[in-house]
C-alpha cells in the first residue's frame, strides 16, 4: 500500500496515524503540500481533485482519507477500527460523511 501524502497536512496525518494504530504497513511517498506538488504531475494523474491523500493499492487507486481508511480497515480485518455490524458502522459513517 502506497500512501501519497504530506504527512503536515491533517488529512494526511489522520490516514497515517489510523494506519499505524492498525498496524498496517505502508510505503510514503512524500507529495510537497507547500510546494503545490498535489497540483502537478505526477500527483494530479492519481488524485485530479488534486487533493492529498491518496492511495495505490495494487491496481486500486484511491483517494479522499475516509475512503483509504476504511479500506485499510477492511482489507486487513481490523474490525475494531471500523466495525462489520451494519448499524454500527452506519452509526460510524454518518460521522465521518
Ligand atoms: N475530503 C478530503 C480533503 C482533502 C484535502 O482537503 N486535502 C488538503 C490537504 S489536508 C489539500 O491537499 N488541499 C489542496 C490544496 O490546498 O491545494 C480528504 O479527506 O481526503
Amino acid at each position: 500500500m502506497r500512501i501519497h501524502a504530506d504527512p503536515i497536512t491533517v488529512n494526511c496525518k489522520k490516514v497515517l496515524a489510523g494506519l499505524q494504530l492498525m498496524g498496517t504497513p505502508y510505503e510514503l511517498v512524500h507529495v510537497d503540500y507547500f510546494k503545490g506538488e498535489q497540483k502537478l504531475e505526477p500527483f494530479i494523474s492519481l488524485n485530479p481533485n488534486a487533493s492529498l491523500p491518496a492511495m495505490v493499492d495494487g491496481d486500486l487507486e484511491l483517494w479522499e482519507s475516509n475512503a483509504i481508511l476504511q479500506y485499510a480497515a477492511d482489507k486487513t480485518g481490523h474490525a475494531s477500527a471500523y466495525p462489520q455490524d451494519l448499524k454500527t458502522r452506519a452509526d460510524i459513517n454518518r460521522w465521518l460523511l
